[in-house]
């Protein structure tokens, strides 16, 4: 066994589309990085998560330079479809806003930073899941960790970056009297499914159905994402895909009629929750995405949020590079400003489209004449446009 030091810039915690972009855009300003990742590059590679990008999150992808592919395969959505019971209406949201919003899988997103990463000769420890962090409130913060062969690697940086999402360690090393965290964990879970059939719709459809929730949304014009509402503690075992089609379809309803149904390329139940953990600093350790925060997928706001967070990260270490660290001390703070917002959305999104076990017939009227209220104002529709396409960053 073997040890070595490290020196670089940002020590980064995770390989998952925040740290990928960090290290990306540093290294485009000349700030060095070294990036530390838990699990495998095929595990991380393999990932099905998000699919819809705000504008923001384009602009990231070319800033960081790795925007080819997504221009040649994305699809770019005018709009946004709500239904309720066997109404629904579609929200015109380029013409209201001017922007589009654009569908482009998060697992090619990561795999384009992944691959610009090697290019470039980026240093990515995978399968290392052990890291200790040190010195974080000193002027020398330092990550150790065993590689997979048994060498033991000290980093010695002047920044950790905490990206390893909500299951990590970063968030944790916020000591108990400084971390704040505030959590809404939903009575109910979403059940994906990945297939090789044309999707339903030319937009995203959000459906809400006395049954539960379901998703229409799509990965290219051939390959189709569906979800559909689950109960808490159901997992895949529980959703054979015969069942998964029969409750889609009826959920969906009339706009199903053009559905083709296959086997799924892949099925995963993921559970609903809002988090937000404040502040996102500690010492010279700043938290990025879902290490932060969580939104439940209803507003299509996960992968953006992150991307927000790293782009003004990345402006902050540009500025402390030139000898100004007032970035770096707002970061916190601008950042769970427009993270709140983007929650707001999120649970308000999911509290108008799913059906709550504790819910009364009022809470039920209550989300129906929310539905017809957007059908007929212009203003409510406006909220959703600019909410959905991505705030002012
Ligand atoms: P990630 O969790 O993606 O990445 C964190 C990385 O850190 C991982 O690779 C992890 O292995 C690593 N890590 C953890 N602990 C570590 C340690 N101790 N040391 C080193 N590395 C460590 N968002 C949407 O907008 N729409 C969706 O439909 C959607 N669906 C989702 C479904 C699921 C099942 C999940 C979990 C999330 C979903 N999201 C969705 C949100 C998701 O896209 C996140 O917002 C996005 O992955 C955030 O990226 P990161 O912040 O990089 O966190
Ligand atoms: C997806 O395409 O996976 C998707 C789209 C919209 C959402 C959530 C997920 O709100």
């Amino acid at each position: 066994m073997t040890g070595r030091s490290i020196e670089t810039d940002v020590a980064i915690i995770g390989a998952g589309p925040s740290g990928l972009l960090l290290s990306q855009l540093l290294h485009l300003e000349g700030i060095s990085s070294v990036i530390v990742e838990r699990t495998t590059r095929e595990r991380v590679l393999g990932r099905i998560r998000a699919g819809v990008l705000e504008r923001g999150t384009v602009e990231a992808m070319e800033e960081a330079g790795v925007d080819a592919r997504m221009n040649e395969e994305r699809i770019d959505h005018d709009g946004l479809i709500i239904g309720f019971d066997s109404d629904s209406y579609e929200i015109p949201v380029l013409d209201i806003t001017g922007h589009y919003v654009t569908v482009y899988g998060q697992t090619e997103i990561t795999l384009d930073l992944v691959e610009a990463a090697e290019a470039r000769g980026q240093e990515i420890f995978w399968n290392c899941p052990d890291s200790a962090l040190a010195g974080l409130t000193s002027d020398a913060p330092s990550v150790q960790f065993k590689t997979r062969e048994g060498d033991t690697i000290t980093i010695e940086a002047k920044f950790v970056a905490g990206c390893d999402g909500f299951h990590g360690i970063c968030r944790k090393h916020i000591p108990a009297d400084k971390l704040r965290e505030f959590e809404r964990t939903y009575p109910f879970g979403w059940l994906g499914v990945l297939v090789d059939e044309p999707p339903i719709s030319h937009n995203v459809i959000y459906k809400s159905h006395p049954d539960g929730f379901s998703l229409a949304s799509m990965r290219s014009t051939t390959r189709s994402r569906y979800y559909v509402q689950t109960t808490p503690g159901e997992t895949v075992d529980d959703w054979p895909i015969e069942r998964f089609w029969e409750a889609f379809r009826k959920r969906m309803g009339p706009l199903a009629a053009n559905l083709t149904t296959g086997d799924p390329i892949e099925m995963s139940v993921a559970p609903l929750r809002s988090f937000v953990a404040e502040p996102m600093v500690h010492g010279r350790m700043f938290l990025a995405g879902d290490a932060a925060h969580i939104v439940p997928p209803t507003g299509a706001k996960g992968l953006n949020l992150a991307f927000a967070d790293v782009r003004r990260l990345t402006r902050a270490f540009i500025a402390w590079k030139k000898g100004d660290e007032s970035r770096l001390q707002a970061y916190s703070g601008e950042a769970l400003d427009r993270i709140w917002k983007a929650e707001r959305f999120s649970w308000y999104l999911t509290t108008l489209l799913h059906q709550f076990p504790e819910h009364s017939g009022f809470e039920k009227r209550m989300q129906r004449a929310d539905f017809d209220y957007i059908v007929s104002s212009e203003a409510a529709q406006k909220t959703i446009a600019e909410n959905y396409v991505g705030l002012d960053f």
